[in-house]
């Protein structure tokens, strides 16, 4: 982390080593287990301070969750610009390349309470703060480029429907339900969303490898005052890759921490994930040169024709100290923006603006929760606000108002030319209507042109996740209507989830009629490096140290993480040996299974992960003496990804593609 932050933040960490107890009102304490009694089998004494203070306190621990986003994890890290961007946007941050602005980014599911899995199908929050000199700016966009509403005011509508039904508190963590598919099938806007949602997008195998989007157009505004639409995304270095929904499945239970585990030990160990921050920019002269409205949340602007340009990178570099203290008190908020950057129409973002401090102030106890440490600017702040819950400044002096002359009219304000922070002075003029623009009724197109982009297995994962998740709904109605809705788009996808949820094919084919593809949404446009993957090594029977320190020092060489995996513990060096066992550790848990064998019968837990992770089409390596023992398993030796070796290199070959989905 940078030092501003990490420095703001040291100065209010607090440690207990070597301290004494005290009450929070500084008293030394001299008993923390028993309560103050009448004699030692006697009532209770109402005097005894420290134990009513004590619970008084824990009864407290608890703030409201988000009321969506509620499971997210946090970690910090740092931002640094390639070159001056000063021809677009007069953001500090954008325009020195030698500074590196401290940030804190939080990831999140959307319909889950706090404690849900971290791998059920859902779209991922992926909120950004960065701590720049001007000020802060929050990019809290989603792992999504487009939203399931045009509208604001839907909002409420959209998460009723999302969430638990009220009647049963059922499902948790998922959209697998009745009241979020009749949604989707009485507003179809919100179609182009769900379809990103029931593809590979919606259950990624990791926060690392995930992308990020502002989803809304905003305007950068350069020190001339000329103004650009803009769309900002994150790129991960890391590759993108997702689980396949069986996997995700059965990660509920056997770990329900998969994905902020994943990140917290990657930060841990060193191993850092980058994203670089991509920008697609339109001139004001081209607003209206798309077929679609660049200010409809539910589009995106294909990158064939509108490129990413990478202008940046961010690094998470620091797990953060106290979970509470600073993720769940993070409080993020799209209208915190800095000099240069500027909002757009878009009426999901007007909507977004008004929002975000109310949940603040219910969350966080009132209006100072910007004084909370992860919160704070890492700038001065000085105005004349004052008092309210929870401040914590003490604030000198006679004058809280503007204009004064006793305090020589401080704190005084600055021109634009001094970085004080002007609105984009756009021209806007209209009757007041409560009307959707004609332009916004698309709803189908990019859906489509989604669809045609998939290669043929993400088409195939897509027909499986509307399958369960349209298949999960009681109501026959909801079912049908919703397959209804997926014919407006692809007849193909509509006849096979028809077929798979048992409704009937609508009898019109009423798809879209387009070929158009956008190259960059497949997945599988991006490369994936080897570094930071994982490899279960299965053990069975007796296997010499030698061999397993090989395998090991393999790994370590390619920056891999392993686990070699036996019937019992064993020690087999001071830093490394069989740590796990085949009942804690699971072929789900890894990337990929090594199977080891001294010739003995193949144990059942064995032949469970080879299984497993050949049905997951996860790379798999047996080596000459498991082979035939694995005579009988569920899978083919000759398939594609799985190689018979006993050359701890295989693994470097065997990562070529991270799944085999021909298999
Ligand atoms: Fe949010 N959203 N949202 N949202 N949102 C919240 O703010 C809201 C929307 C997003 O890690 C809440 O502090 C409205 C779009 C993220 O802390 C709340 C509308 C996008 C996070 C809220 C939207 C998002 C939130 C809940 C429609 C993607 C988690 C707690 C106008 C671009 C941030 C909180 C974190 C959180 C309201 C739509 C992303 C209630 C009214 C679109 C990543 O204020």
């Amino acid at each position: 982390m940078s030092n501003k932050k990490k420095d703001q933040l040291n100065e209010v960490e607090k440690s207990n080593d070597d301290k004494v107890m005290t009450t929070n009102n500084g008293v030394k304490v001299s008993e923390d287990e028993n309560t103050l009694t009448v004699g030692e089998r006697g009532p209770s004494l109402l005097e005894d301070f420290h134990f009513r203070e004590k619970i008084m306190h824990f009864d407290h621990e608890r703030i409201p969750e988000r009321v969506v986003h509620a499971r997210g994890f946090g970690a910090h890290g740092e931002f640094q610009v390639y070159e001056d961007l000063s021809k677009y946007t007069s953001a500090d941050f954008l325009t020195h390349p030698e500074k590196t602005t401290p940030l804190f980014v939080r990831f999140s599911t959307v319909q889950g309470s706090k404690g849900s899995p971290d791998t059920v199908r859902d779209v991922r929050g992926f909120a950004t703060k960065f701590y720049t000199d001007e000020g802060i700016f929050d990019l809290v966009g989603n792992d999504i480029p487009v939203f399931f509403i045009q509208d604001a005011i839907k909002f409420p509508d959209l998460i009723h429907a999302v969430k638990p039904e009220p009647h049963n508190e059922m499902p948790q963590g998922g959209t697998a339900h009745d009241t979020f598919w009749d949604f989707f099938a009485q507003n179809p806007e919100s179609t182009h969303t769900a379809v990103w949602a029931m593809s590979d997008r919606g259950i990624p195998k990791d926060f690392r490898q995930v992308e990020g989007f502002g989803v809304h157009t905003f305007r950068l505004v350069n020190s001339e005052g000329q103004s650009y639409f803009v769309k900002f995304h994150w790129k991960p270095l890391q590759g993108l890759e997702s689980l396949v929904w069986d996997e995700a499945q059965i990660l509920h239970g056997k770990d329900v921490d998969f994905h902020r585990k994943d990140l917290y030990e990657s930060i841990e160990k060193g191993d850092y994930p980058e994203w670089e921050l991509g920008l697609q920019i339109i001139r004001p002269e081209q607003e209206f040169d798309f077929d679609f409205d660049i200010l409809d949340p539910t589009k995106i602007w294909p990158e064939d024709d509108v490129p990413v340009q990478r202008v940046g990178k961010m690094t998470l570099n620091q797990n953060v100290t106290n979970v509470f203290d600073e993720t769940e008190q993070a409080a993020f908020h799209p209208g915190h923006i800095v000099p240069g950057i500027d909002f757009s129409n878009d009426p999901l973002l007007q909507g977004r603006l008004f929002s975000y401090t109310d949940t603040q102030i219910t969350r966080l106890g009132g209006p100072n929760f910007n004084q909370i440490p992860i919160n704070r600017p890492v700038n001065e702040v000085h105005n004349n606000q004052r008092e309210g819950m929870h401040q914590t400044s003490v604030n000198k002096g006679q004058v809280a108002y503007h204009k004064n002359a006793l305090n020589n009219n401080d704190p005084h304000t600055t021109p634009k030319e001094e970085g004080g922070y002007e609105h984009y002075q756009e021209k806007v003029e209209g009757r007041k209507i409560q009307k959707r623009s004609e332009s916004f009724k698309d709803y189908y197109s990019q859906a489509k042109l989604y669809l045609n982009s998939l290669t043929q297995p993400e088409f195939d994962h897509t027909v499986d996740g509307f399958s369960f998740e349209i298949g999960m709904c009681k109501s026959v109605m909801v079912k049908q209507n919703a397959v209804n809705q997926l014919n407006k788009v692809d007849r193909t996808l509509a006849e096979r989830v028809a077929k798979n949820v048992g409704v009937e094919v609508p009898a019109e084919n009423e798809e879209v009629q387009s070929d158009a593809k956008d190259s960059k949404l497949t997945m599988e446009k991006f490369d994936i490096p080897l570094a930071g993957h994982s490899v279960a090594v299965a053990v069975n029977g007796d296997i010499s140290a030698d061999t397993l320190k090989s395998y090991a020092k393999t790994f370590t060489e390619h920056k891999l993480n392993y686990a070699f995996v036996g019937q019992h513990p064993k020690d087999i060096s001071e830093d490394y040996g069989i740590t796990e066992t085949f009942d804690t550790a699971h072929p789900t848990l890894f990337d990929s299974l090594i199977v080891l064998s001294d010739g003995s019968d193949i144990l059942p837990p064995v032949e469970e992960f080879a299984e497993l992770t050949y049905k997951h089409n996860k790379p798999l390596i047996v080596s000459q003496a498991a082979e035939t023992n694995l005579a009988d398993a569920k899978l083919n030796l000759t398939a594609p990804g799985v190689f018979v070796s006993d050359d701890p290199n295989t693994i470097v070959q065997a990562f070529d593609r991270a799944r085999y989905w021909d298999r």
